[in-house]
């Protein structure tokens, strides 16, 4: 309860109707889960300059730089933290990105207002992220619609089985399984392993946080997952885009 009245004091002041009127309302999204699909390396790398986990990840970054960097580096797409709170983003970070890079966005945020999904898409992200923790499957639904009606993907993050069944609709691209508990920290690929049986084929399987080696892709591999949501590995480094690019290769 307390995160929601946080996030509703979230919504911007500028009216829908000025957000509608942007050159990036128009334009063509271009799909992460396609993307995903058609890659052999899945790689979704993520600005993030600090965490409730970490505190301090990296504060000297550039963004348009980073965002360059990653998509040099080959990666499918990246997720930009726009939560300024807790992670040190801001609507303005996905903004530079989308004026430095073409590949796929995605907002980083807690969404919980059809506002922000406006919000998202006129600052430029391709892929908005629903955590079914904080959401009711009446207010995924909602969100994941209004969405798509922009032509935009959504990826749908679970951390365990209840949050994964309340939350199956047609309306998701991805499917994301964060290894992070939020609530202690607590990372483990078990948890994606584990649940990666009850996700249906038909979405694009994601295994969120914790990503470190190639080894821990491989094995992912094993169990669907098509996509690697990576943030720290590469953010703690001077040079995240290099070091998306060493990873790569
Ligand atoms: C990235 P990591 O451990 O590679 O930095 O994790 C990403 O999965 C993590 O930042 C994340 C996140 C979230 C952040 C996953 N789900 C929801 C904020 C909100």
């Amino acid at each position: 309860a307390d995160k929601r009245k946080e996030v509703s004091l979230k919504k911007g002041l500028i009216p829908t109707s000025q957000l509608e009127a942007s050159v990036l309302f128009e334009r063509n999204c271009v799909s992460l889960a396609e993307s995903l699909r058609n890659s052999n390396t899945g790689i979704i790398a993520e600005h993030k300059r600090r965490s409730p986990s970490k505190q301090t990840i990296n504060q000297n970054t550039n963004v348009g730089v980073v965002a360059k960097g990653y998509e040099k580096a080959g990666v499918c797409g990246m997720s930009v933290l726009t939560d300024i709170k807790y992670f040190g983003g801001s609507l303005e970070d996905l903004l530079l990105a989308r004026a430095s890079v073409s590949m796929p966005l995605l907002r980083k945020e807690f969404m919980i207002d059809e506002y922000q999904v406006l919000e998202a898409k006129a600052y430029g992200a391709d892929v908005i992220l629903l955590i079914a923790a904080v959401l009711t499957r009446e207010e995924i639904k909602t969100l994941s619609e209004l969405a798509k009606s922009l032509g935009m993907d959504v990826l749908l993050e679970v951390h365990n089985q209840q949050e994964l069944e309340k939350s199956i609709m047609p309306s998701l691209d991805m499917l994301g399984v964060n290894n992070r508990n939020l609530k202690t920290f607590e990372v483990s690929l078990n948890t994606s392993k584990n649940l990666s049986q009850l996700i249906p084929d038909d979405f694009v399987k994601v295994s969120e946080s914790g990503i470190s080696s190639i080894e821990a892709i491989t094995e992912l591999r094993k169990f669907g997952y098509r996509g690697f949501l990576i943030g720290e590995n590469f953010m703690k480094t001077e040079n995240p885009g290099r070091s998306a690019k060493a990873f790569i290769e």
